[in-house]
């Protein structure tokens, strides 16, 4: 049986190619009556320092968004990772099992440490080994990510074949990513090269979940595009990736394919479409900012709900961890 497994780092706000990337997609899941669990992963976030009260508004303000969003805590499992000890100590066993120079080859690695590699925290470099723990701890079968995460998704199932070859045994799932939508890679509102990220250091170049509608407007408006009309097919935007992106934001708020935009609005220049693009990510996103303000006001009800999906999440993690400690050869006697 399929059992869904996702995550985000409590880092910043929620950016707009995290709700369409992912949390969008984490509810179409979850209505599609399939089992899902979805994470805040703290342990990820704290692989670059955070502050401690900054990062514990983080990891409810994320819960928040999830929920603002449609996730429901009674249909899916909705909780922080550092409170299901399984995550780390199922960690510690794929660094033993993942070997250093796949880690070395990740993309995001490379990113992130940036020309220093030597003063990178350790984390930073284990970061996917963490991760395929996260998701093989509840032998889940689909991750739901956005296109940036597909190489760790399938370092994970590198991890989960080389452990079953390790040991012997058919024990690890060889989990599916589910990278589908038209917004699977939103990129930066300032250039169409690098993908919207919520820790880029220009604030204009993503729409957070936070964000009022005049912010929002403002920075549609002021995004960077060509000045050409658009074309009558998605041909015609193959050399147009500012104007491409734009396509594919308004098809994934309006759900709409992005043919069918280019279709509606061909021949419209950009005095148009963002309008047209800013009023449309208005009336989606503001519920959602609405909705997470009234939930944010009651952080005691969304330590609740964490602590209630903790228990949850542990019930599933919990044998399959004693499994792998067998299978391992770890002696546990209580
Ligand atoms: N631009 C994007 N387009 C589509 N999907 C995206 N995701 C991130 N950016 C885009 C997806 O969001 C999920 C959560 O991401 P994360 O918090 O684990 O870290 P990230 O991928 O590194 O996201 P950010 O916003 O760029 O965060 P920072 O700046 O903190 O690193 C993932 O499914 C991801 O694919």
């Amino acid at each position: 049986t399929p059992r869904v497994f996702s995550g985000i780092q409590p880092t910043n706000h929620l950016q707009l190619g995290n709700y369409l990337g992912a949390v969008k997609r984490f509810v179409e899941m979850q209505n599609s009556g399939i089992e899902t669990i979805y994470c805040i992963v703290d342990l990820h976030a704290i692989t670059v320092w955070q502050d401690p009260v900054d990062l514990q508004n983080a990891t409810r303000e994320l819960a928040a968004s999830y929920i603002a969003s449609g996730l429901d805590p009674k249909r899916s499992i909705l909780f922080n990772q550092s409170q299901v000890p399984g995550h780390a100590e199922l960690g510690w066993i794929f660094n033993c099992v993942a070997r250093m120079g796949w880690m070395n080859r990740m993309t995001q690695w490379k990113d992130k440490a940036g020309k220093d590699a030597e003063k990178a925290s350790l984390g930073l470099f284990a970061y996917p080994s963490l991760m395929a723990a996260d998701i093989l701890l509840y032998h889940a079968t689909h991750v739901p990510v956005g296109e940036d995460q597909k190489q760790h998704v399938e370092l994970t199932r590198d991890i989960a074949i080389k452990f079953n070859h390790d040991f012997k045994v058919d024990f690890f799932p060889v989990t599916q990513p589910v990278i589908e939508g038209a917004a699977t890679r939103v990129m930066s509102l300032r250039d169409g090269s690098k993908k919207m990220s919520k820790s880029d250091p220009s604030d204009a170049s993503r729409i957070n979940l936070t964000d009022d509608a005049d912010t929002v407007a403002q920075k549609f408006r002021k995004a960077r595009t060509d000045s050409e009309p658009l074309p009558e097919t998605l041909e015609g935007l193959k050399d147009r990736p500012e104007a491409r992106n734009l396509v594919n934001i308004y098809a994934a708020l309006a759900e709409m394919t992005p043919e069918a935009v280019v279709a509606e609005y061909a021949g419209q220049g950009f005095g148009t479409f963002k309008p047209a693009l800013a009023d449309l990510a208005v009336s989606k996103l503001s519920p959602i900012a609405d909705e997470m303000k009234r939930l944010m006001a009651d952080p005691a009800e969304i330590d609740r709900i964490l602590g209630d999906g903790a228990a949850r999440a542990n019930a599933i993690a919990e044998p399959i961890l004693a499994q792998t400690y067998d299978i391992v050869g770890l002696i546990r006697s209580r």
